[in-house]
């Protein structure tokens, strides 16, 4: 196993939940299941179908979503990446994403009560054979966002994610230090792989020790630091990959509040590189 596995009643019992804390703090990552429930993972699959449905102006529209999407992609590749930014926008996407056990399960692995969830980084992700833009490589979720440092990412798995569908790579126990990154001279404030880290010798030997999250069945949930080095698997499959993710940091975060909340999003895409002057190559 590559990964603690861990259920949502486990968190009812404070032994075992200093177990995963510990577990939390020193590998850099976790799973935990049990925390929503069918309806809440399918309505933001079913509703993203019906507004690309009516948008592709296709009839016979299929109803399954790996058909409906590979139709889609196959008509026009661009259509994937808008059906993207649909996804995001979905009201039962934001509720998925603002689930009440997924709050609580980041609050106690953060031992805060109050948490942020800046909307721009979340992400419904739908990865298959047609649509390699999205894949990302090694990286750390920090750069990007620049939340804090001990924010929390999670993957939330809409389907079954098997061995052939590209499992989320990470390097265990790499969540220790902020890598630098090299300058960007032009932003592209949708290409996942804008920031790229410096691949010097110990980024090197780091990424030596890589694994995956192995397969992650539907509804499961991955947890991990924000500064863990992580990668797109390569999905090799007939069928998509479909996966909500987005982040969650304490509200009460020192860092963030001398900052006035400020922080990375979608329309200031380079603030690492003015917050972390010393870290840009
Ligand atoms: O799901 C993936 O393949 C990668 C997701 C990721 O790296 C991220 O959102 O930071």
């Amino acid at each position: 196993m590559n990964i603690g596995c861990f259920k949502l009643s486990d968190f009812t019992d404070p032994d075992k939940i200093i177990e995963i804390k510990s577990e939390f703090v020193d590998q850099g990552i976790v799973k935990v299941s049990g925390l929503f429930n069918e309806a809440q993972l399918e309505q933001p699959i079913q509703d993203l179908l019906a507004v690309i449905s009516g948008w592709s102006n296709t009839t016979n529209f299929p109803n399954d979503p790996d058909e409906a999407f590979n139709l889609l992609c196959k008509n026009n590749v661009k259509s994937a990446d808008i059906a993207l930014r649909i996804a995001k926008d979905l009201p039962s996407f934001q509720s998925l994403i603002s689930n009440q056990n997924l709050y609580s399960v980041i609050g106690h692995l953060l031992g805060e009560k109050h948490l942020l969830s800046p909307f721009d980084w979340s992400l419904f992700r739908i990865d298959g054979q047609s649509t390699k833009v999205s894949h990302f490589e090694w990286h750390q979720d920090y750069q990007y966002n620049v939340i804090s440092t001990n924010a929390v990412t999670f993957w939330i798995a809409l389907r079954d994610v098997e061995l052939d569908m590209g499992p989320l790579k990470f390097v265990p126990k790499s969540h220790n230090k902020i890598h630098a990154i090299h300058k960007e001279t032009e932003v592209e404030a949708n290409n996942p792989n804008r920031i790229r880290i410096v691949k010097n010798d110990e980024f090197e030997q780091l990424v030596l020790n890589q694994t995956d999250v192995g397969v992650i069945k539907k509804g499961e949930c991955i947890l991990f630091n924000t500064l863990l080095l992580h990668a797109s698997g390569i999905n090799k499959s007939e069928k998509y990959r479909w996966v909500a993710n987005g982040r969650y940091a304490p509200a009460n975060d020192k860092e963030l509040m001398a900052r006035d909340f400020y922080m990375a999003r979608t329309k200031y895409p380079r603030f690492f590189e003015s917050a972390h002057q010393d870290l840009v190559i």
